[in-house]
């Protein structure tokens, strides 16, 4: 039997809002785009699950939506549903395989990386659901309630990757579940997924929401709309950009169209940035109320610039809302991890800002894009590692070392990582470039690194969301930066002229 997992209804009677029903909800979710249910209660005697499961079947076979109960494998039988879907603490899967035999559909549910590959192990699932991805009030016993985020699915979907890569096994398929609505499914959908463009790409299926259909006033219209986020081309770095786009004039559009560039940065560099920003042509603005975000956001070129300088628990609620907010207007996020190769506390404040949403850009210094690469799946453990000293890079990388990194950050985070440096490396998944331009002087300058990512804010607020045009846009803003680093650098005694000098070349580019 093939399976649509993509819109994964899983029922919950005890939050049907006021004029509606729980079969209402059901009608309206199957009639409007859910792909599969799952009835789930938890408190009902056996003789209503029943009852109540015979009707949702009525409901689900009029429209040939397949019926999932959760647990209860007797009543899966008794009312000849078409699967079953087991917890961890319930019956283990190969002795519900048993007993409803190989037609029916099996799924389990994995909180962690041991748990998937036990269920791989077994291979008599058919898919997993995958969570808890972000916090969610529908369950309380779930195994992190802070939710894995996009960066523990994908460690999960790793284990996938090398079971249905052999082809031995029947597949597994997944979804992910937890605290998915409509403002994160998009999301979610691009951010958990390993292998991204290559041959051995291994992505969820679907997604599996309680909430955002059950408790939905207008259920039809909620399942439609999530059915849109969940199945629409991916509007992030879709295309692989086999082929850097030469064609548009970055410096010239950012001019022409002076856009908005939106800064949650700390406050060392805050002036310095600005003065930049307005160089270069465009628009900067440094809003810290979240109030403010959506409306920013939908300005018709407007980019985001997130750099984690000074992070505590405030700042990184502020930088989710924030990416949050340019995601779902379509616009592009630059990430700058600032010192997060210094402490652990650091790298943990990365990964929740980049479990938050879609950056476009990852940019920081070698140690710092190491130490996000062991975040990854794909990371694995070995003798070579990257030091930092506090916000700076402690050492050299060959540009061999720095394309390997770059390539295997993007490929992580489906994105275009820059690694900054005299040979700064930008890569996407398909390909790096090194621009080796510069001087040394704008080492010496606080606020130079930081106030690149406002220049890559520009230049991709100018350009599509899509590859090639965001891998060119980038790769235009580190060679004007560079220009105008070598010209000042030229005419300068020391750093203190360099300044101003720097900035007069950046606004002297057309
Ligand atoms: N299982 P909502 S989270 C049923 O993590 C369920 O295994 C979870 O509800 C898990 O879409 C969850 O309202 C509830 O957040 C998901």
């Amino acid at each position: 039997m093939t399976v649509d997992y993509s819109v994964y209804l899983v029922t919950d009677s005890t939050m049907i809002p006021e004029g509606c029903t729980f079969l209402g909800q059901v009608e309206q979710a199957v009639a409007n785009g859910a792909t599969l249910v799952q009835l789930r209660e938890k408190s009902m005697s056996t003789r209503d699950f029943i009852a109540q499961a015979e009707k949702v079947h009525a409901i689900c076979k009029a429209k040939r939506v397949p019926l999932i109960i959760n647990d209860r494998v007797d009543v899966a039988l008794a009312i000849d549903a078409e699967g079953v879907h087991v917890g961890q603490d319930d019956m283990p899967a190969p002795l519900v395989r048993r007993l409803i035999g190989n037609d029916k559909i099996l799924g389990v549910t994995c909180s962690t990386v041991e748990e998937t590959e036990q269920v791989a192990k077994e291979a008599v699932a058919d898919y997993v659901g995958l969570g808890t991805v972000y916090p969610t009030k529908t369950k309380s016993d779930v195994t992190d309630p802070h939710g894995t985020g996009p960066l523990g699915i994908r460690k999960m979907l790793k284990v996938l990757q090398e079971h249905n890569r052999d082809g031995a096994k029947p597949p597994i398929r997944s979804v992910a579940i937890g605290g998915i609505n409509h403002s994160n499914a998009a999301q979610v959908m691009y951010q958990c997924r390993v292998g991204a463009n290559t041959d051995n790409e291994e992505a969820i299926d679907g997604v599996a929401v309680v909430s955002c259909i059950m408790a939905s006033k207008d259920a039809g219209k909620a399942t439609r709309e999530l059915q849109q986020l969940v199945t629409a081309p991916a509007p992030w770095l879709a295309t692989a950009s086999s082929e850097v786009e030469t064609s548009n004039n970055y410096v010239g559009a950012v001019r022409d169209k002076s856009p908005l560039v939106h800064h949650l940065t700390n406050n060392v560099v805050k002036n310095f940035s600005a003065n930049v920003t307005l160089a270069v042509g465009a628009s900067p603005i440094m809003s810290e109320l979240k109030g403010d975000f959506g409306d920013l956001a939908a300005a018709p070129y407007a980019a985001c610039v997130v750099n984690m300088g000074t992070p505590d628990p405030d700042t990184l609620a502020m930088f989710a809302a924030a990416i949050g907010a340019y995601n779902n207007a379509r616009k592009h996020v630059v990430f700058d991890p600032v010192g997060c190769g210094a402490t652990s506390a650091r790298l943990a404040a990365a990964a929740k800002i980049v479990n938050s949403g879609v950056v476009s850009v990852i940019k920081g210094n070698p140690g710092e894009v190491w130490a996000l690469s062991t975040l990854g799946a794909n990371y694995q453990a070995s003798s070579k590692t990257v030091t930092s000293k506090g916000v700076d890079f402690d050492g050299a990388m060959s540009d061999d070392d720095r394309r390997e990194l770059a390539l295997t950050v993007a490929r992580e985070f489906r994105c275009i990582c820059v690694v900054t440096g005299a040979h700064t490396c930008i890569a996407d998944a398909d390909h790096a470039v090194i621009v080796d331009k510069g001087h040394p002087m704008m080492g010496q300058v606080t606020g130079s690194g930081c106030s690149l990512g406002s220049v890559i804010g520009a230049h991709l607020a100018v350009a599509d969301l899509t590859a090639p045009s965001a891998f060119a846009a980038v790769v235009s803003a580190i060679e004007r930066y560079g220009d105008a680093g070598t010209a000042a650098g030229a005419g300068a005694p020391g750093p203190g002229s360099f300044v101003p000098r720097f900035i007069d070349e950046l606004a002297r580019q057309k």
